[in-house]
């Protein structure tokens, strides 16, 4: 009897350490286009960040479950010149793998350069300067053969090219060979090839990153083909009417890993609709299982779909310190998780005596060309508060500052204080292309608090002058501001920002606070 309750007692343990599930997004917010690779029991994920600085959010894991962000990829000028760029320009698709002890990134800065790869030999530290890749198109990926040689693969063209490549280099070593233009769908790309049992994989994405995205693959017993399409295609999509209520929709842009257990795994983009069939927290990284037995075609989750609570086995979880709800500006420097649009002048920014110190200049947050004195983080939940505290007492006429909910130039409701001669008001702003709203009203003084609320269908605008009572200074649609509605490829970001036409001025804040609801 008791060899029996131990057995039991043991039985239900292993269930319990394996049967672990996770909940999807593994990586919330604005996370796109993501491509992971493994060394080891460690494994790396990079995602595009567009017109946002630094660039390539480089994030580490234990279980491809719990990511920590431990920096990006893209941290000097010399490496991402972003002039001009918006939130369809700037950095797109990024692909990272491992090689002979060295990591590559290639990707594509569609505002410059093009093609171009970076590496390093210590993840954790800086990446070498651009090596540019002459291959037209984007979403570049690269797979080493057994033999030593290096290929690339690319979308152009509407379909999927195929060239050898030095990667060291960029040295392009074989005329780029169409080698796949998917199974019919619109935009072929994301390609990445992977070599299993004797064949070579290529994997892509089809229909476009909007609610007709989905993954497909197709195989060869040659790197150059010809590729035959799985009969089960698409591997993953969300586009049919089993998956139309799925709270997930625009599934694809994937990428596969075998863990160091041997199990298979995918990471994709997807988005999370609100408000209708909007989303506005940009395309976010997903994880599904994979059951790919040998000599047969991968099976994503059993059944080619996905949701936001995986009941699976998962490795062994070793989640990471969660970020802080509240930055009380008390640090050295701001987190990995900030970011900055296009090419910043750091002066701008001080963090000084447990505030952040912003000092503004005439760029607008609308001026696409220059970078406005604006750091925000990544919207993260559909429902979510955030509040912060600004003092302008050195300012001068006009200079503003504030809280953004930005999605691009154009396209964000902001709330700030400002002066006027002697006068302090709280304002709020809708821009939403040429339609420019301003409200204002006398403020108290020199220092106020600002609540942002946001739920599925509106954000709130609510000021304080102790912190303690506040007043609703005003309320938009959620779908004004969506991906839907202005098209581009990020997310909001939740943005501290200043503006001053005399420069001279500076705002204080003094915390930022923001909570999932
Ligand atoms: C990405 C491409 C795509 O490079 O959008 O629609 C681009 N699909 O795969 C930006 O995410």
């Amino acid at each position: 009897m008791r060899q029996t309750i131990s057995i039991l007692l043991l039985l239900i343990a292993s269930i319990s350490i394996n049967a672990q599930g996770y909940t999807n997004p593994v990586i919330k917010g604005f996370n796109p286009d993501p491509s992971v690779c493994r060394v080891g029991d460690d494994y790396y994920l990079v995602t595009s960040s567009f017109q946002y600085f630094p660039g390539v959010p480089l994030y580490h894991s234990k279980d491809l479950v719990n990511w920590e962000q431990i920096g990006h990829v893209l941290t000097r000028e010399s490496q991402l010149y972003l002039k001009g760029a918006n939130s369809g320009g700037g950095i797109y698709a990024p692909t990272i793998r491992h090689h002979n002890g060295k990591f590559y990134m290639i990707t594509t800065n569609v505002s410059t350069v093009g093609n171009f790869i970076v590496t390093t030999e210590d993840i954790r530290g800086e990446w070498s300067d651009p090596i540019p890749v002459n291959v037209g198109g984007i979403d570049p990926s690269l797979f080493w053969d057994e033999d030593g040689k290096c290929w690339y693969t690319g979308s152009a063209d509407g379909g999927i090219v195929l060239c050898e490549v030095n990667p060291d280099t960029g040295e392009v070593l074989s005329t780029p060979k169409r080698v796949w233009d998917g199974t019919g769908g619109r935009w072929p790309e994301a390609p990445h090839i992977y070599k299993k049992d004797g064949w070579y994989y290529l994997m892509i994405a089809e229909g476009g990153t909007e609610f007709g995205h989905n993954e497909t693959i197709a195989r060869s017993r040659y790197i150059e083909g010809p590729y035959d399409p799985a009969p089960h295609n698409p591997i993953l999509a969300h586009y049919k009417a089993a998956t139309q209520t799925n709270p997930i929709q625009g599934v694809g842009h994937a990428d596969l890993v075998q863990a160091h257990d041997g199990s298979w795994w995918l990471v994709c983009l997807g988005f999370r609709t609100q408000s209708g069939m909007h989303h506005l927290l940009g395309r976010e990284t997903f994880l599904a299982p994979v059951r790919w037995d040998k000599g047969a075609w991968p099976v994503v989750n059993g059944t080619g779909d996905i949701a936001l609570d995986m009941d699976v086995s998962t490795l062994p979880q070793k989640p990471f310190p969660i970020r802080p709800d509240r930055y009380e500006f008390d640090e050295e420097k701001l987190g990995n998780e900030w970011s900055w649009l296009r090419n910043p002048d750091m002066s701008k920014y001080v963090l000084e005596n447990g505030s952040l110190r912003l000092y503004g200049t005439g760029t607008d947050l609308d001026l696409l060309s220059e970078s406005p004195t604006f750091v925000g983080l990544r919207q993260q939940d559909i429902s979510f508060t955030a509040e912060t505290c600004v003092k302008l007492e050195k300012a001068r006429n006009d200079d503003k500052a504030g809280v953004t909910v930005f999605m691009d130039s154009g396209a964000h409701y902001d709330i700030y204080l400002t002066k006027k001669g002697a006068k302090w008001y709280v304002g709020i702003r809708y821009a939403m292309g040429v339609l420019k709203h301003v409200e204002e009203e006398l403020a108290g003084g020199s220092k106020v608090y600002f609540r942002i609320t946001g739920d599925p269908d509106f954000y709130r605008f609510w000021y304080s002058e102790d912190g303690k009572e506040y007043k609703q200074l005003g309320a938009n649609h959620t779908r004004y501001l969506s991906s839907e509605t202005i098209g581009g490829f990020t997310g909001i970001m939740l943005g501290l920002w200043a503006q001053s036409q005399s420069e001279k001025g500076w705002a204080e804040f003094e915390y930022f606070e923001y909570k999932q609801m």
